[in-house]
């Protein structure tokens, strides 16, 4: 579906798709426990979020250097361009590949070059986010924040990603902290496996601006009040949530009961390679599974806009907002 939208929650690396992981391979000399894309593909059975980590951390395994990390970023941006993605706020994980010997300034620089050529080439305008994982410890958290200090022109913000539950975000607090301190601005992955009690824990103390997915918001009204009178946006993900089994199937999702409730939602892709679907593909299912019309379909491509951090160009903001009016949906 092509209504012009913003993609907040995408993990570049869960844009690795089967042929260029294997294509980074071969050029890497790194051997894959897979024969080939069919049989990688038919690992994509997931019992949930960490059986997915799993997987998705070992095929990193062929990211090594720059131009591979530039491959895959102009790869996403292509494909987004396709599906009226016009910006896009993009996840990274540097300690899933500074724990494998790749530097920190490989990671940054190689995604760099992809997202400056973003505007010229596919239309996409983009900021970058630093994403710790959080089964990692506060002081990992802490050091790769000074590790990125000398790259921090490039980067937007920070947000907290990887198994959630037992690593509440209060564990986080200091980094978030220094985080602040240095104009970053900062969201988390909150409520997607873990309770809506880390929901609230991570607009309290780690200050957040957004929450990733925010999923199990539902079942705090009191919560779900706050959300809906302070316009927190939520970055759901409802393929993410089908295939790592945090609701049964799409059609139960409770995307339409949450815009009812009057919360602001926004619909993106989370690791598109993985979960099948990109952002417009996500718009699409949404509408077939779930019966969202253009009304709510337009309100999701609105909310996208104005939930990015476009703080620093209003009029590029508006421009936006003004295609989203405009779009006929068919
Ligand atoms: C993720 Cl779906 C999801 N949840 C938490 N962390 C992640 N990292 C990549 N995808
Ligand atoms: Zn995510």
């Amino acid at each position: 579906m092509h209504v012009p939208k913003a993609e907040l929650h995408l993990h570049i690396e869960g844009t690795l798709e089967p042929d260029l992981a294997f294509a980074l391979a071969a050029r890497n000399g790194v051997e894959l426990p897979y024969a080939d894309t069919e049989e990688l593909r038919r690992a994509y059975l997931f019992e949930d979020l960490q059986s997915f980590l799993d997987l998705y951390y070992g095929l990193m395994a062929v990211l090594h250097t720059e131009a591979d990390f530039e491959e895959l970023a102009d790869a996403y941006l292509a494909r987004a361009a396709q599906q009226g993605v016009r910006h896009a706020e993009i996840f990274f994980d540097p300690q899933a590949h500074t724990a494998r010997g790749v530097g920190i300034g490989t990671v940054i620089e190689g995604l760099g070059r992809a997202l400056d050529r973003s505007v010229e080439r596919h239309g996409v305008s983009t900021r970058l986010i630093m994403c710790f994982l959080r089964d990692e410890s506060a002081e990992s958290a802490l050091a790769t924040l000074d590790a990125a200090k000398p790259y921090l022109h490039r980067i937007t913000g920070i947000g907290l990603d990887s198994a959630e539950v037992g690593h509440p975000p209060v564990k986080f607090r200091e980094v978030y902290e220094a985080a602040a301190a240095l104009g970053l601005r900062r969201v988390a992955h909150a409520g997607e496996e873990g309770p809506p009690e880390y929901i609230t824990e991570a607009l309290d103390v780690l200050g957040v601006e957004r929450i990733d997915h925010g999923l199990r918001c539902v079942e705090d009204p009191v919560l779900v009040e706050r959300l809906v009178r302070d316009r927190v946006p939520l970055t759901l993900c409802p393929l993410s949530n089908v295939r790592l089994r945090a609701v049964d199937v799409l059609e139960s999702h409770p995307l339409p009961a949450m815009l009812s409730a009057g919360l602001m939602c926004t619909v993106n892709s989370d690791d598109p390679a993985y979960f099948g679907g990109y952002v417009g593909d996500t718009f699409h299912a949404v509408h077939e599974a779930l019966g969202l019309g253009p009304e709510q379909l337009r309100e999701l491509a609105r909310n996208s806009f104005l939930a990015s951090f476009l703080e620093d160009d209003e009029g590029l903001r508006e421009r936006y907002l003004a295609e989203v009016a405009a779009y006929e949906f068919d």
